[in-house]
């Protein structure tokens, strides 16, 4: 086999710029834990993406080694092998040990430099303890070898090919990576998978040959097929719009599509890079669809003169878009370096942009229609909302002292003294009425029905009388205003039935605590009571059960003490305790139980809140189902 020119003179710039890498591998690849790990492949990666976007390559095969090793191989142009008449060196060798010297001289098109530092190849060559380029082009099979980015053999002619492309094998520096080699086949499929969706037709195919794992990612429709996954789980109100237009030097790419949600699903791009903190191709993305919405509802009389615009924010509800931009010299900013800084990109994007979904919301007056109706639901449930903090806050502030008439009070008027028993259903609540001690154990009915209906909002809620009655009788105030020295009551206590309608009532009340009240869960003002499941009789005895453990438990006891019948009763309800089991088992505080509402647990609730509120019914279903069974625990 003959070698084309071998290496001969060692460039100390070379070995130097290499050198600086591995002194500070934290600067060229983020860091050394498993990000940093990841973070080399993803840059060998991105330098096949770069021949993909320059249309000369469609395939890229990624494969985990056994040993831990990685191959990236593609089928772009290859890295030439001639010599650089700058370096008198292979080419080859001066983009694996020259630092920045990248893909980058004389193409055209969008070869960018999407990696996020952009320092190529030749970093993770510097952070490898040996690694292997194979070049196939021009009918040869060219070979060199590196250890530590150092050249270990010449550009050798290893073979012959009749394919095109270049493969990268590499096996990450463990004196580097001291955490260990543990590639995630996780991590790496949704970034390849991501990949692939962002640049259409391209194929990834990836193998783990560790335990011979394989996924392969292609879409026909990009960034469209990206906007169909996002949503494919919930009902869209059109097809979605597509734009792609070069404006400037700057590559605009978007598609958009509404659902019947309430999830604001936009995600921006700038070189391939997931910009998370957005920037300025978002701002224009933001910009464009509310002035185009806006236009077109006014002209087509869908917004009455006296009604106001739209605001950002009554467009995003429901929205499901991508937003990739493409440009020679991207800025990013913040401490991520993750969000889009290039001033010129907004006016660009809102263009594009602007101009795309104008056109489409004027060739399909029905799915504008339904847009826009959308929006004006978003924008009234806003107002509502609004309006009803207004009226809630006026009303506390002149009638702090009307408490609601479904209240029954304590005469205790010390607040240190006294507790509140929110109690879900008016019979509950009769029974709560009874039961309590009335001179410090206030009770409060909630009609749950009215609060357990399906989509409720939060916004709703808050104009709902039975919480607006809450509002006034707990007299604090909420959000802003909220005050907690006004506090009527030391404990504030959810009392629930422990069936699935009791959880869902109170994910709804931790879900308003955490969202309105913070400071009341904080400084430990929220409970839940627990009430018991069964009610066991023996020899005129009354026990009770709090779980089904202590249940069975208590049942083999009283059996094996004698022959005695043992009567076992399942709670269904509150309601079905009379007032003097309801004190006894849940209410008196000697005897009592109390689960202290933490933030987390509130927090908690509120995640959950919105999958059991707002989304499509059979997600919903699935979770109630999925946790009927756990109702008892706080994880509601
Ligand atoms: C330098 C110049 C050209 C391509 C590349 C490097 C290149 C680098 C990598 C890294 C992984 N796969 C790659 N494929 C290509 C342009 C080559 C030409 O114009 O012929």
């Amino acid at each position: 086999m003959s070698t084309v020119p071998s290496y001969e003179a060692t460039d100390i710039q070379v070995l130097e710029g290499l050198e600086a890498v591995r002194r500070r591998p934290g600067m060229y690849v983020g860091s050394t834990d498993v990000r940093g790990l990841h973070h080399l492949v993803y840059e060998v990666v991105d330098n096949s993406i770069d021949e993909a976007l320059a249309g000369v390559c469609d395939h890229i095969e990624v494969t985990i080694h056994a040993d831990g090793s990685v191959s990236v191989r593609d089928n772009g142009r290859g890295i030439p092998t001639e010599i650089h008449p700058q370096t008198g060196l292979p080419a080859l060798q001066v983009v694996m040990t020259k630092l920045h010297a990248g893909g980058k001289f004389g193409s055209g098109g969008y070869e960018v430099a999407s990696g996020l530092h952009g320092v190529g190849v030749s970093a993770v060559n510097a952070l490898s303890a040996w690694l292997e380029a194979v070049v196939e082009r021009d009918g040869k099979k060219y070979r060199q070898k590196y250890e530590r980015g150092n050249p270990v053999s010449g550009v050798e002619v290893v073979g012959k090919s009749n394919r095109r492309g270049t493969t990268i094998t590499f096996m990450p520096d463990e004196s580097i990576f001291k955490g260990g080699i543990d590639y995630k086949f996780d991590t790496l499929a949704q970034r390849f998978r991501e990949m692939a969706f962002l640049t259409r037709r391209l194929t990834i195919a990836f193998r783990d040959e560790r335990d011979e794992r394989e996924m392969t990612f292609y879409f026909e429709g990009g960034i469209r097929s990206f906007v169909r996954y996002l949503n494919k789980n919930r009902e869209v109100l059109h097809p979605v719009v597509y734009v792609e237009k070069e404006i400037n030097g700057t590559l605009v790419e978007a598609a958009i599509q509404y659902n019947d949600g309430t999830a604001d699903s936009v995600y921006a791009f700038a070189n391939n890079i997931n910009t998370v903190d957005g920037g300025t191709h978002l701002t224009g993305f933001r910009a464009a669809l509310t002035r185009t919405i806006n236009a077109y509802a006014r002209k087509a009389g869908l917004l009455k003169e006296n009604e106001p615009n739209f605001t950002a924010d009554d467009t995003r509800e429901g929205l499901t878009a991508i937003i990739s931009v493409k440009l020679q010299e991207p800025q990013f900013e913040s401490q991520t370096k993750a969000k889009l800084g290039n001033a010129e990109v907004k006016g660009q994007v809102e263009s594009v942009i602007g101009e795309a979904f104008s056109a489409f919301l004027e060739e399909n007056p029905r799915e504008a229609r339904v847009i826009v109706e959308k929006c004006l639901t978003s924008s009234r449930a806003r107002e509502a909302a609004k309006a009803a903090r207004e009226l809630v806050f006026r009303k506390s502030a002149l009638e702090s002292s009307t408490l609601p008439g479904k209240l029954a009070d304590c005469s205790e008027r010390d607040a240190a003294k006294s507790e509140l028993y929110i109690v879900e259903g008016d019979s509950a609540g009769g029974s709560a009425k009874q039961g309590r001690d009335r001179h410090f154990q206030a009770i409060l009915p909630l009609r749950g029905k009215i609060l357990n209906t399906e989509r409720t909002r939060l916004d709703k809620i808050l104009a709902n009388n039975e919480v607006k009655a809450l509002i006034a009788a707990l007299g604090t105030g909420i959000g802003d205003n909220f005050s907690l020295e006004n506090l009527r009551y030391n404990r504030v206590i959810v009392m629930t039935d422990a069936d699935v309608d009791g959880s869902h009532i109170r994910t709804l009340l931790l879900t308003f605590f955490f969202r309105y009240m913070q400071p009341l869960i904080e400084n430990g003002h929220l409970f839940i009571a627990q009430p018991p499941l069964y009610r066991i009789e023996h020899k005129k005895q009354v026990h009770y059960a709090y779980s089904e453990a202590e249940k069975d438990a208590l049942v083999a006891k009283l059996s094996k003490s004698d022959g005695a019948n043992v009567d076992i009763q399942r709670y269904k309800g509150l309601g079905e305790m009379n007032p003097e089991q309801l004190w006894e088992t849940t209410m008196d505080p000697a005897r009592r139980t109390l689960l202290q509402v933490t933030i987390e647990d509130a927090a908690e609730a509120d995640r959950t809140f919105d999958m059991l509120m707002g989304a499509s019914v059979p997600p919903r279903r699935r979770f109630i189902q999925t946790h009927a069974k756990e109702v008892r625990n706080l994880d509601v």
